[in-house]
């Protein structure tokens, strides 16, 4: 009955995934579009930096071995000389290549390193009098976490025109960094009324949308991912996925491919009949594990890619950019059926997640958590997913 109305609610949003996806697709050699800032970061590692380096490696290996074929075959070059050594191109065909690992080395390290903390900032809101100018921001991270930089901190203010990003050292200072308590230092106190929001960690992503010569350079601008507000635990079975949501009452489901005659060709292999469910611009933990064999969560939208292991524990998160339906596959060969395991993921906002959250607990018998007894009925029959 669960999966039947979930069926059923994943079945109306059909026809705009197909052509969403579609549109992606058509005549694509690349990536699909990236869906979140992290994952901007990846397609750019892939793009600019791995796919250039890989592309002249392989032309001057290709033109090296044309030059070899042409000018010392056996007919242009009758009599080769008889060397073995030459020390000279030894250091160079040594270090060149030293150098190019290094200089792919340090991004990817910290591309894996993002990946794999799970953000820990948190964010303060204070609001104006007019005279007030100093706030206090507790910097009660984790040892090794603690704000210690400028950088770690982020500071808006609205005066109900929209939030603006202040400037360190311009518009306000800092003091007590690495301290207990930091302190934010207004030059001129916000006005009353003001909203000011202070941002701190030290999970800083660069922006969507940042222009490659920043990117180049790392000066784009970054933005301070927040801690999760969710936990979401993906089981990895033989050959479905299992999804439940620890912090919402621990319901659970099964993730299992649609059949052919239910979807649409450029979906079957991809569509599922219940997705995964997730708020837009929230940093979502997800935990994977498996049931039988190694099977691994991947979505290629999110650049995330994580084995599920049985037995143990993998964590890493994501944060959805935008609201739409994204898809991936299993992507640790698992078995006669592994290509029949896909994962879809819908991203909502938060009012509709609340309500599919309340769907999913009245199906498993519990009380709503968010919403109303009309936002339930919304739920329960079924059109929660748009
Ligand atoms: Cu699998």
């Amino acid at each position: 009955m669960k999966r039947l109305i979930a069926a059923i609610s994943g079945a109306s949003a059909l026809t705009a995934g197909a052509a969403a996806l579609a549109e992606r697709t058509q005549g694509g050699i690349s990536m699909l579009p990236a869906n979140s800032a992290l994952a901007e970061e990846v397609h750019f590692f892939h793009n600019w930096i791995l796919m250039p380096i890989i592309t002249v490696i392989s032309l001057f290996v290709l033109a090296l071995l044309l030059w070899i074929i042409v000018r010392y075959n056996s007919k242009a070059n009758p009599t080769p000389r008889k060397f073995s050594h030459n020390t000279t191109i030894e250091i160079i065909w040594t270090g060149v290549p030293i150098l190019i690992l290094l200089f792919i080395a340090l991004p990817s390290f910290d591309l894996l390193y993002k990946e794999d903390v799970v953000p820990d900032g948190k964010q303060a809101t204070y609001r104006g009098d007019g005279q007030t100018a100093d706030f206090v921001f507790a910097n009660d991270f984790a040892e090794g976490r603690k704000l210690v930089r400028p950088k770690h901190l982020e500071v808006f203010v609205d005066d109900g025109s929209g939030a603006q990003r202040l400037k360190h050292r311009d518009d306000y200072r800092l003091s007590g960094l690495g301290d207990a308590e930091v302190v934010v230092e207004f030059e001129t106190p916000p006005a009353a009324g003001t909203s000011i929001v202070v941002r701190g960690g030290r999970s800083g992503i660069s922006v969507r949308g940042c222009p490659l010569t920043a990117r180049y350079f790392d000066a784009c601008e970054k933005h301070i991912a927040l801690a999760p507000t969710m936990t979401i635990k993906a089981v990895g079975y033989q050959w479905n996925w299992q999804y439940s949501y620890p912090d919402f009452g621990d319901f659970d489901f099964f993730s299992n491919l649609l059949p052919e005659d239910q979807t649409t060709s450029e979906l079957y292999l991809l569509e599922v009949d219940n997705r995964l469910v997730v708020p837009v611009g929230e940093t979502i933990r997800i935990v994977t594990t498996a049931n039988d064999v190694i099977h691994s969560w991947a979505m290629p939208a999110f650049a995330v890619k994580i084995d599920a292991v049985p037995g143990r524990l993998n964590e890493t998160w994501f944060e959805a950019a935008e609201e739409g339906v994204y898809y991936g596959q299993c992507s640790e060969i698992c078995g006669i059926k592994h290509a029949y395991m896909p994962i879809a993921v819908e991203v909502v906002s938060r009012p509709e997640f609340e309500t599919w959250v309340d769907g999913q607990r009245a199906l498993a018998g519990m009380e709503p958590m968010f919403g109303d007894d009309v936002k339930l009925a919304s739920a329960a029959t079924g059109d929660n997913a748009n």
